[in-house]
């Protein structure tokens, strides 16, 4: 530690001229970002020697999506640093947590998927596992959120700015990806030779993101892909007279790594995500088949020594493109190269949405990538025609990968990994009986079940340090290292005192989020009432709007019927994809609802409605801690896990949900009367659905619901009214929003009631605390390591 403030000083010297006392916040900062980075590198240098050594199999992450979240922190308090630095900076007058804001969050990702990614490389850093994670650079993440008159507004987010002091550029292993031009075939005496000629090529440029792991030796690297134009124009398409085509690869170039799509649930057939996609995972397979031929002289042995685990569909080009390395660069025949292939690839389903299981039309792809096209094609071919030799032809249409002139990117997935898993119990069983039943049937043991888990060193360890440090002093077990241990909790359930503590370190936290609250929206929130938190992506799934128009019943009851309801506030974050209207409009309502109660001085002594604006990593690790509710009431079958459930059950929030996701796991965990769950099952879902729902029954049959939306049809502040959203409530909505209000608005009441009762609700919010061990990224990773990967540890 005495040499990191030496190494301080001495970069503020080299690089500003500068002494400590003379440096700016922003000096600072950068000299934190640049020694740690560089201290990672050296603990790389360490355990990839070992790694090396060792010889022993590793993973490779692919994901479109790293939602990294902020990493100074992350990385100090992992290193052990954090104290003594904050120390150290103190007495030259520095706060360390005003340094820590300076760093941008690394938006690389646009919810779960992404986060999950980010929590299993910290937990398999953690527990010494050899893992490297590859995805794209983006030169702008998520955008930013701005909401302004109640609308939701993008900008730019710039993150590179700051951000790129955490990133080594490693030039010296460039990689070039090629896009258009032929094929050709060419027979020779060997056999069969594919010729690739007039492509467009790209360069892949490499910089690497350190991982560091909590007590622990191992340091991992995520490497991100920056797409850059091979050298200038090509000279002779420029002699002939093509200008434009000669810049082609510049063009290219420059779009690939510029910016992350903010759509999380469809691609809507764009070119530029498919190249996105190819790019990344083609530079990666490279980079890896090269990898291991230097250190094997064969490829033999890949299956052997890699595993590829594949996030959701994104990255399946990954298949092909391995196929492609190991036929046309190492002259495999397609038997054997599949045979590796297949023996290579592991793949995780995160959705069984229709709009996001991907699907690109074969015009599209075919001349972009027409080589990996060809390959796709006979993968298709050599699987129909083993459906038709075991009997399944009849279900082609469901299990193709071509169908309709359309590439199935989850066909391919499925076709070709040998492990395919769901992230949820309930999202595995539907998987199995529901979207994919028919390869459930062919490949049987194929589908498998790992649910989510999330980085509790984050989550709570450094989110909520005033939570850990009581824990770590009442329980004297190390529940950071083995989040399984945080169990011996109970044995305080009944305990007063120990329930007494707990209550004033959430209202310590909601007292935080209240001055920020006050900061950013100009609300005063008052810290007795209910904290009742929603916040995710903006998805009529998710059902935001349900939350919604439950305060807008509230909110008549209060103003007509005289109705006086424990105080509350409803904080919600989300931020909805920029193409996403209803979501968009959804945003408004609630900011609407926002404006009109704060104008009310009888409704707002009672509840009141924040919107806090982009919604990110730090945001969430500022309201997790804060709350008291748990807000995840997804239509029943939707949601394909969640994990916002996790990390605020872990922070003792008490889940108010659907039997959704993993929602299912926390009722069975913390057991009926820790959980507020209410609503129609996914099975009573599916058998409404298939019934023909009729929304408007529900509006004429219940009279909270006519009146609550009749109310809202009258809810006008200034030029917007909502008459567009009742009119689909009524009708269209499929998430079926007025099926469950009625058991919804009830259990809001159980809520409200239990709350009162101070002791019931302290002893609630503590068995979900000790309850929470299951959900660690280390129990889920240590599963994938199991069940999927069968990997060490690092020796
Ligand atoms: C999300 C799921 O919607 C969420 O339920 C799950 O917890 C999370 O993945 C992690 O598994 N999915 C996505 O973010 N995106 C896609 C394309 O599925």
């Amino acid at each position: 530690m005495d040499n990191f403030a030496t190494d301080i000083k001495k970069y503020l010297e080299k690089i500003f001229g500068n002494t400590i006392d003379e440096a700016s916040e922003r000096q600072i900062y950068q000299a934190l970002m640049v020694i740690t980075r560089d201290r990672l590198a050296e603990k790389r240098f360490e355990s990839n020697k070992k790694l090396k050594e060792s010889q022993q199999k590793r993973v490779y992450y692919m994901s479109m999506e790293f939602l990294v979240g902020k990493t100074l922190r992350n990385n100090l308090y992992n290193l052990g640093y954090e104290d003594e630095i904050k120390h150290f900076l103190a007495k030259h007058g520095f706060s360390l947590e005003r340094i820590y804001n300076i760093e941008p969050d690394p938006g690389l990702g646009n919810g779960g998927l992404g986060r999950l990614a980010s929590c299993y490389m910290d937990a398999l850093t953690s527990n010494d596992y050899p893992i490297m994670g590859f995805s794209i650079l983006y030169e702008f993440g998520i955008f930013k959120q701005v909401i302004s008159d109640g609308w939701q507004q993008e900008y730019p987010d710039n993150w590179l700015d700051l951000g790129r002091y955490g990133l080594l550029y490693r030039n010296d292993e460039e990689i070039e990806v090629k896009f258009y031009g032929n094929t050709k075939e060419e027979w020779s005496s060997e056999g069969l030779h594919i010729r690739y000629e007039d492509y467009t090529a790209i360069k892949a440029e490499p910089y690497d993101l350190f991982i560091s792991g909590y007590d622990s030796d191992t340091v991992n690297v995520l490497r991100l892909w920056k797409s850059k134009a091979t050298g200038g124009f090509n000279m002779k398409l420029f002699e002939k007279g093509e200008y434009s085509k000669s810049l082609e690869s510049e063009a290219i170039a420059e779009s690939i790594s510029k910016l992350l799509y903010p759509a999380d649930d469809n691609d809507n057939g764009k070119a530029l995500r498919i190249k996105q996609q190819y790019f990344f995972t083609s530079a990666s397979l490279q980079q890896i088949v090269k990898n291991h031929y230097d250190t094997y002289m064969t490829l033999d042995n890949f299956a052997e020594k890699v595993v590829i685990h594949i996030n959701d569909t994104h990255p399946s080009m990954c298949i092909p493109e391995l196929m492609r390395i190991l036929m046309d660069e190492y002259e495999y025949s397609w038997d054997k190269a599949w045979s590796i292939t297949t023996k290579t690839f592991a793949y995780t389903n995160h959705t069984i949405m229709a709009e996001a299981l991907e699907k690109w039309s074969v015009d599209l792809f075919q001349p972009i990538l027409p080589r990996i096209y060809t390959i796709i094609r006979e993968i298709n071919n050599r699987f129909c025609k083993w459906c038709n030799d075991i009997g399944a032809a009849g279900e082609l249409d469901e299990m193709s990968i071509i169908h309709n002139n359309v590439i199935r990117m989850a066909n391919l997935c499925i076709v070709s990994s040998y492990s395919v898993n769901g992230v949820s119990m309930l999202h595995t069983e539907i998987l199995k009986k529901d979207t994919f039943k028919s390869f459930n049937r062919i490949y049987p043991g194929k589908f498998i079940n790992v649910t989510n888990g999330i980085a509790h060193r984050r989550w709570l360890g450094q989110a909520n340090p005033e939570l850990t440090r009581y824990l770590n002093k009442l329980l004297g077990v190390d529940f950071i290292k083995d989040l399984s241990s945080i169990d011996k909790l109970l044995e305080y359930q009944d305990d007063k005192a120990v329930l007494e503590d707990l209550e004033n370190i959430k209202n310590i936290k909601k007292l935080q989020l209240a001055e920020y609250i006050k900061s950013s929206t100009a609300i005063k929130v008052d810290t007795n009432s209910i904290f009742d938190v929603q916040i995710k992506r903006l998805h009529e799934y998710k059902r935001q709007l349900l939350n919604a128009l439950h305060i807008i019943y509230l909110y008549r009851m209060i103003k007509f019927n005289g109705l006086k309801p424990y105080p509350r506030t409803f904080i919600f974050s989300a931020k909805a994809s920029s193409g996403y209207v209803m979501a968009k409009n959804i945003i408004k309502l609630i900011c609407s609802i926002s404006e009109i109660i704060e104008a009310d001085p009888i409704v707002r002594e009672y509840i009141k409605v924040v919107f806090l604006e982009d919604y990110r990593v730090s945001l969430a690790e500022k309201i997790i801690p804060a709350a008291n509710v748990s807000e995840q009431i997804s239509q029943a079958g939707k949601e394909a896990s969640g994990t916002g459930n996790m990390k605020l059950m872990l922070n003792g929030a008490v889940t108010l949900g659907t039997m959704d996701g993993a929602n299912v796991e926390i009722h069975n965990a913390v057991g009926q009367d820790n959980i507020f769950i209410f609503g129609l099952s996914s099975e009573e879902v599916e058998e409404l659905f298939k019934n023909d729902y009729r929304a408007i029954d529900y509006y004429n049959n219940n009279q909270d619901i006519k009146e609550t939306i009749d109310f809202m049809r009258t809810l006008d502040n200034g030029h917007t009214n909502f008459n567009y959203i009742a009119d689909y409530l009524v009708s269209t909505d499929p998430y079926m929003c007025l099926a469950d209000f009625e058991s919804y608005k009830n259990t809001q009441k159980i809520v409200e009631d239990t709350y009162q009762d101070k002791g019931k609700w302290n002893k609630m919010s503590l068995v979900n605390i000790a309850k929470s061990g299951i959900f660690s990224a280390d129990r889920a990773t240590k599963e994938y390591v199991e069940k999927i990967w069968k990997i060490e540890k690092i020796k």
